[in-house]
């Protein structure tokens, strides 16, 4: 089957609207199955796979790497679920197959590989992604000579990565109109350098700093330590560098000069020391890094996160200690 882009009419418009959803469905269902991926970042470009797949993308669905076929890289390559959706969607393998996801026999793993006929490209350390897709469309244009169109998916995240600069202006440089490369933002409008206080009361003893996984145990940490009548401020800093300096030390002067931090990473060059060096010309206070001290290994991440002296419980147990000081 071959699929021409046109003007989009709203019986079209509609239908589009409901494949979207549909692979917002699948993706969902598919990482629930997993218990583990990025349903998110999957739902967040649901009409951009909809509308690519589905009404512009020139493709023959039995022949996933047919010469003439438009080629598409998902630079974002942990949103594979909805890669995977769309081409169960187009018909190419049972949405059953879907449930497979991150199973140890499946090759719908938790990134795409070209181990699948329809990957050409294994993405999923973010921002290289545009960089093969522009190589691709190079080849296209000079070697090939082909018509066919690159399209490229890119997280807004990933695009701060100096090589995606790079790919553009390569793709400038080499005037490659046959590549398409898209942009995928997401609705919250969070700032560069700009820190978000997520929760607060007036009577906060400490201030704790997370990131993503441990801004959620913050949170947890926090509901847990109000039953005592403790009360915390969470912060998510967004963005290490820059670091919102003034947020951290005002919020830190708010809660006596107390900070903890945490992140799931090693401490070195981290949150921590981010924070350390935003406060350091401040006076009287202090900050308690929770940061994994040794080389990780695999397994849940509830157990890791205590393994590693990160969860919810270990920050109550750092709370009540920089309080007791
Ligand atoms: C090079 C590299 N660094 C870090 C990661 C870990 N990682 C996976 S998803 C993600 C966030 C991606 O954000 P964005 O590009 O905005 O995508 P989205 O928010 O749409 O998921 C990170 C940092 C990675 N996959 N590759």
């Amino acid at each position: 089957r071959v699929v021409m882009a046109g003007t989009i009419d709203s019986k079209t418009k509609q239908t589009l609207k409901d494949i979207a959803n549909k692979l917002r469905i699948h993706s969902i269902n598919s990482t629930t199955a997993a218990g583990t991926g990025h349903p998110t970042s999957c739902c967040s470009i649901a009409e951009v796979m909809s509308v690519l797949f589905f009404n512009t993308m020139k493709y023959t669905i039995s022949e996933p790497r047919g010469a003439n076929n438009d080629r598409f890289v998902l630079s974002k390559g942990h949103a594979a679920p909805i890669l995977y959706a769309a081409w169960a969607e187009a018909g190419l393998f049972p949405e059953s197959d879907l449930l497979n996801l991150r199973k140890i026999d499946s090759d719908l793993e938790g990134h795409p590989t070209p181990r699948l006929n329809f990957v050409d490209v294994a993405t999923g350390s973010l921002g290289q992604g545009l960089n093969c897709a522009a190589g691709m469309a190079y080849t296209g244009k000079y070697i090939d000579k082909a018509d066919y169109r690159v399209f490229c998916v890119i997280g807004d995240g990933e695009s701060a990565e100096g090589s995606v600069w790079e790919a553009m202006a390569f793709s400038s440089f080499y005037k490659l109109d046959n590549l398409v490369a898209i942009f995928d933002s997401p609705d919250d409008n969070l700032q560069i350098g700009k820190a978000r206080v997520v929760r607060k009361s007036d009577s906060d003893k400490v201030t704790v700093i997370g990131c993503c996984v441990t801004l959620f145990e913050a949170l947890k940490a926090a509901d847990k330590l109000a039953i005592d009548g403790v009360n915390i401020r969470v912060i998510d800093p967004f963005t290490i560098k820059p670091i919102d300096a003034e947020t951290i030390r005002s919020n830190a002067k708010e809660t006596g000069g107390k900070i903890i931090t945490v992140e799931d990473h090693y401490p070195e060059g981290g949150l921590g020391e981010a924070v350390c060096s935003a406060v350091a010309c401040c006076r009287d206070i202090t900050v308690k890094k929770l940061a994994v001290q040794e080389v990780p290994r695999s397994g849940k991440s509830a157990e890791l996160l205590e393994k590693y002296g990160i969860s919810a419980n270990c920050i109550v147990k750092a709370v009540n200690q920089i309080l007791s000081q």
